[in-house]
Formats: C-alpha cells, sequence, structure tokens
C-alpha cells in the first residue's frame, strides 16, 4: 500500500489501550490457502453443508475427512505471510491485543501470535467420536482413509477438532471473544466475509459497545458500511503498513 494511512487510525491506534483483531480466511489467502467463498474457494466444488458438517462425515467418512487430509497438505507446504506476522508484532505493541480467528489453519500461531482465540477449533487436532481421545497428526494411525482409535477396545471414527455447521463454538473460545469484543477500543475486522455465525456477529457487538470498527478486505462486505473505516486492500500489505504506523507512532 503506497499511500499513508489515514489519520484517523493512527490516532485511534495510538490511543487505544485494548485492539481486537477477527480474522477469517482472507487472512491466509496470501500464503495460499484457499479462502471459503471465494472463486478459487474451498466451497467451489462442494458447499459447507456437503462437508463441513457431522451428518456428511457420518454419511461418508473418507471423502469428508480426505477433504481436510488436503486442506493439511496445503497449510503444511505454506508459510504465514506478512498479515499473520504484523498481527504477531501487534500483539507486542499494545498492552492489550486479542485476536479472535475463524481460520483452523494454525498460522497466526505459527507467525508467532500467543493470545489466540480459536474460534472454530484447529484443523492440527483431531479427536475420537466415541471416546474423545486427543489425536495430532503425528500420533494418527495412517490407514488411508477416516482412521479410527487407537484406544483399547475404542475403534471409533477419528474426526478433525474443527467446529462443524449445526455444532456449537466452544464455549470458554466464544465467552472470551465475546469479552474481547465489548472492551475493545479498536476492533478490526480482517479478510472475512462475515456471514457465518455467531461469530459473524462480533464487529458489530464491538462497534454497539463503543469500538471503533475497522475492516480490512479487497472486496466490500455486509460489514462495510457499518465499518468506521473501510481500507479496501490486502491484510499482507494493510496490517504491516498499519502495525508500522504504530511503530513509528510510539
Ligand atoms: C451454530 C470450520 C448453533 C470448519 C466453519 C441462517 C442464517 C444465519 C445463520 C445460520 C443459518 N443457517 C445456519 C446458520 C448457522 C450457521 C451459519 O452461520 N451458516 C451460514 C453459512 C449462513 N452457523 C453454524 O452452524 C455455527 N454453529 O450456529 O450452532 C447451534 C444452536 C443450537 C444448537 C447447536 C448449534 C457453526 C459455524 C462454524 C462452521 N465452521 N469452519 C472448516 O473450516 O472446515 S465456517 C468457515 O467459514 C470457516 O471457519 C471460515 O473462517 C468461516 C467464515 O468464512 P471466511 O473466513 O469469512 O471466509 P470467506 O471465504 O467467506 O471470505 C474470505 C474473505 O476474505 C472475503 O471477504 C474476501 O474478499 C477476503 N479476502 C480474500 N483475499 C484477501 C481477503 N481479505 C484480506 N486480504 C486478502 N488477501
Ligand atoms: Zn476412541
Amino acid at each position: 500500500m503506497n499511500s499513508p494511512l489515514p489519520e484517523t487510525l493512527l490516532s485511534r491506534l495510538l490511543g487505544a489501550e485494548r485492539i481486537t483483531v477477527f480474522t477469517g480466511a482472507g487472512v491466509s489467502a496470501e500464503s495460499g490457502v484457499p479462502t471459503f467463498r471465494g472463486n478459487e474457494g474451498l466451497w467451489k466444488k462442494f458447499k459447507p453443508e456437503e462437508l463441513a458438517n457431522l451428518s456428511a462425515f457420518m454419511k461418508n467418512p473418507d471423502l469428508v475427512w480426505e477433504w481436510y487430509e488436503a486442506r493439511r497438505r496445503i497449510i503444511g507446504s505454506v508459510q504465514p505471510n506478512a498479515g499473520h506476522r504484523a498481527l504477531a508484532d501487534m500483539e507486542r505493541l499494545v498492552s492489550s491485543c486479542t485476536l479472535i480467528t475463524q481460520n483452523v489453519d494454525n498460522l497466526h500461531r505459527r507467525a508467532g501470535s500467543r493470545n489466540v482465540v480459536e474460534l472454530h477449533g484447529n484443523i492440527e487436532r483431531n479427536y475420537c467420536l466415541a471416546c474423545g481421545a486427543v489425536y495430532t497428526g503425528a500420533d494418527l494411525p495412517h490407514t488411508g482413509g477416516v482412521p479410527r482409535c487407537s484406544r483399547a477396545g475404542c475403534n471409533g471414527l477419528i474426526r478433525p477438532d474443527v467446529v462443524w455447521f449445526g455444532e456449537m463454538l466452544p464455549e470458554d473460545e466464544w465467552e472470551g471473544a465475546v469479552r474481547a469484543s465489548a472492551s475493545a477500543d479498536v476492533f478490526f475486522s480482517v479478510g472475512t466475509s462475515a456471514v457465518v455465525y455467531p461469530a459473524a456477529s462480533l464487529p458489530m457487538m464491538a462497534k454497539q459497545q463503543g469500538a471503533w470498527l475497522v475492516e480490512i478486505n479487497p472486496e466490500q462486505t455486509t460489514l462495510t458500511p457499518s465499518a468506521d473505516l473501510f481500507l479496501q486492500g490486502l491484510s499482507g500489505e494493510l496490517l504491516p503498513s498499519s502495525v508500522n504506523a504504530l511503530k513509528e507512532g510510539r
């Protein structure tokens, strides 16, 4: 981004006690991870309801498992981008910075962010549907197709530890996200189409509780009309310039 940041953003950032950042698949796009609804999106071939839900998994566990394995292979082959790294920097610059993500790709943590609230789970974690035993990539029985639990006498289906459609979000994470949204001085909504609820209700919740709402996206979304500032562009450029301005302004 060559144009300087709007003055308002800089003064808001400098005056902010608490910054909350809410991210979606767009923040990982420049790493090479396909988004969900873009034209190269993950949902292009299948619709969410066909894959990311429990009944689809029970109907065809191998298909759903293979879709997650394909996504894990992509995620394993990419690196966090400048946007992820800028958010890790922001956490060190601001007294209170909470990162709420809808993403399951673990790229924020790999970039160094520590205060990360994963609303929709993490694709690198799995668990047994029958006994709840947790499995990561390393200890998964690699049998080709959906693995089964190796706990004595179990043999249950193992599923990705992500929140599927129709499933509740993890309670602690949801409560943490609500607290961080309600108390934010500045709330960034970055790289999300803001269509998946209840996560998509967080930006407006923050705004209604007094946050200054910034949206970063190359396209307008349903949230754009309510944003106090809409930065049209790529998060891999706009997040570093926001954080650099904050560093210089300190
Ligand atoms: C629940 C994990 C309740 C799995 C995901 C009708 C109306 C309203 C709601 C509903 C409804 N029918 C059903 C519902 C509820 C449903 C829902 O919201 N459906 C939507 C689709 C209508 N929600 C649920 O089911 C939730 N649970 O409600 O339970 C309940 C109540 C009682 C009892 C039991 C349950 C659970 C939702 C969680 C689903 N899981 N993911 C997986 O990953 O496989 S959702 C999935 O979508 C991802 O998590 C993703 O993060 C999320 C949101 O998508 P985005 O991240 O926004 O990605 P998208 O591709 O859409 O957009 C990318 C954006 O980036 C674009 O705007 C693009 O312009 C931008 N971009 C692109 N490049 C860049 C960029 N931005 C910046 N820089 C770039 N370079
Ligand atoms: Zn088990």
